[in-house]
């Protein structure tokens, strides 16, 4: 059994990290999509809206599983029985750091990190330009699952309420 981890903040899942997940769930027998819930004061969601929008959003995919994790990606792999750590890359901003994440975590137990370039149809999105686009009034509705997109509309509503 070759078992993948697909690790993000996911705030909130956008098609480009979809577009990952579904084509490494073709690549291992077993992806689990693990969402980092280190305390961090700048999510729009909680740990617990992430893991249940994914969920939602990998339903369709036999072989993928949604879980959290805290502390060290590295630790969660060996407790997981992890073969590779499968990261997107958008650009060559995105190489430099995971980069670094990449030789770092195989220092700490040799855990391998695989890359695949992103569809250049996503290779512009992330969360964070997503939340800041729809913040101002902007349709991110190309960039999300429907239901992720009416679930950023309401908690940026009840942030200006
Ligand atoms: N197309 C393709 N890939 C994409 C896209 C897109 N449109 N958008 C994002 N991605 C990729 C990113 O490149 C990344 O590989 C992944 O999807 C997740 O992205 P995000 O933005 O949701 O998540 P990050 O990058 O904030 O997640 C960082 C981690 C939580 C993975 C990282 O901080 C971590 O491992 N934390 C645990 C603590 C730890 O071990 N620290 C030491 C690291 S050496």
């Amino acid at each position: 059994m070759r078992r993948a981890v697909c690790p993000g903040s996911f705030d909130p899942v956008t098609l480009g990290h979809l577009d990952v997940i579904a084509r490494v769930s073709g690549l291992f027998d077993e992806v689990v999509v693990a969402v980092g819930t280190n305390a961090s004061k700048n999510r729009l969601f909680s740990a617990d809206e992430r893991l249940d929008m994914l969920r939602e959003a990998c339903s369709g995919h036999a072989n993928v599983r949604v879980d959290g994790f805290t502390g060290l990606l590295t630790t969660y792999c060996q407790e997981q029985d992890v073969h590779a750590i499968v990261k997107g890359l958008r650009a060559v901003s995105d190489f430099d750091y995971e980069l670094q994440m990449a030789q770092m975590n195989a220092s700490l137990t040799g855990v391998e990190t695989v890359f695949l370039p992103a569809d250049p149809a996503h290779s512009f999105v992330s969360s964070s330009l997503v939340k800041e686009v729809a913040t101002f009034g902007g349709d991110v509705s190309a960039y999300l699952p429907d239901f992720v997109n009416e679930r950023l509309t309401a908690r940026l509503a009840e942030r200006r309420a």
